[in-house]
């Protein structure tokens, strides 16, 4: 509200200079120069004009970095994700270094050669070296650039098949995720969307003898210093698996098996424990405390302390609500993991389990006797 306010009072401010302006030109009719040709004291003004723009872009860089800066991504919690980093890091430094010299150029031989009575502009066509040397440079840094950003994408995306992984999968559907581990054969079961039914919400194939040990949860516990080799599926839209502490992302695409491979490199607590996370909860927690306030004087509940946890969120728009789909991700030592993982039920444990207590044909099953006892109140009721 503030910031809209903010920009309604430039806006207005400007079309008030604007509005003065024109009263301004209006008062001079008469006055010696009216003519639309640009004079001297125009090409100055708009000269020193500028330079002004060119202070108004560096300032408000300088502004944006240390205003929003903080706001970017720390530390990666992957392996792989120092070379993303990297990647990221010189692109950004080509970049800034390329737009502080060009604007420096530009804006500086423009106001240099600004319009002056009798000067003559020079006809040149053009220059052989100047045209290799503008176009050999950055052909030169973007070949290398690229060059580079080609090898992380190989090193990063190939998975050796003998390479030492824990397979995962990871199920999209609007809105919700849910992740199926392999077991102890480190395979996982066919599945297919044909074949869901009841708790067995992934269809998974539970005749497939890989399907035997794999385990469905809502919470994904993955080991540090192991690489995790993610099957990403989709039921329904396109939706995107993204990692944004871990530089992973991969497109879920319904019909087909995408991958995703990476090491987790900090467990959760390690993370949490990093100097500028706890500033960074610590400034959440700050602003938390202080709309508790407002909503405990409207006789709302306050907010719940922000405790910070890795994420897999949604990164295509899938629907209404995307904006809520995530997963909490924990990475845990690899003791921690085995400990969590070895309790949880199988897949074909959880359908027999839930079948066991279907109500039987004909019998008086637990379920039975009490869908009976509501028919009979129902009846009750109605007379
Ligand atoms: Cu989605």
């Amino acid at each position: 509200m503030e910031i809209l306010l903010v920009i309604l009072v430039l806006v207005l401010l400007s079309i008030a200079l604007w509005q003065l302006t024109k009263i301004f030109d209006l008062t001079q009719v008469g006055d010696k120069d009216d003519s639309q040709v640009a004079n001297d004291g125009d090409n100055n003004t708009q000269g020193y004009l500028m330079f002004g723009f060119l202070a108004f872009i560096y300032i408000f860089t300088i502004y944006g970095l240390i205003k929003w800066g903080p706001l970017v991504l720390h530390t990666s919690a992957s392996k792989h994700g120092e070379t993303v980093d990297n990647l990221m890091n010189i692109t950004w430094v080509l970049i800034f270094l390329v737009q502080a010299i060009t604007q420096v150029l530009v804006h500086y031989f423009s106001f240099k050669y600004r319009g002056k009575k009798g000067n003559k502009a020079l006809f040149f066509a053009d220059s052989n070296r100047l045209e290799v040397i503008w176009s050999g440079i950055p052909a030169v840094v973007l070949a290398l650039l690229i060059g580079y950003g080609l090898y992380a994408w190989v090193d990063i995306m190939f998975v050796d098949e003998n390479e030492d992984t824990i397979e995962i999968e990871l199920y999209a559907q609007q809105f919700n995720w849910t992740a199926r581990y392999s077991g102890t054969d480190n395979v996982l079961g066919k599945a297919n969307v044909r074949l869901i039914e009841g708790v067995n919400t992934l269809g998974v194939d539970l005749a497939d003898p890989n399907a035997q040990d794999d385990i469905v949860v809502k919470e994904l516990h993955i080991p540090i210093g192991k690489k995790i080799h993610f099957k990403i599926r989709s039921q329904d839209v396109l939706h995107s698996a993204f990692f944004p502490h871990f530089r992973a992302q991969m497109n879920c695409v319904p019909g087909m098996v995408t991958e995703f491979a990476f090491e987790p490199v900090y467990t959760t607590d390690e993370y949490r424990a990093m100097p500028f996370m706890v500033e960074k909860v610590k400034n959440i927690n700050a602003l938390r405390v202080a709309k508790s306030k407002i909503l405990v004087t409207n006789g709302q509940a306050a907010l719940d302390p922000y405790t910070f946890d890795f994420l897999l969120l949604c990164n295509k728009i899938c629907g209404a609500s995307h904006y809520n789909m995530q997963m909490k991700v924990i990475v845990d030592t690899p003791e921690d993991f085995k400990k969590w993982l070895s309790d949880k039920p199988t897949i074909v444990q959880e359908v027999k389990t839930a079948n066991a207590s279907k109500p039987v044909e004909g019998g008086l099953g637990a379920d039975s006797i009490k869908a009976k006892d509501t028919a009979a109140i129902a009846k009750v009721v109605m007379k």
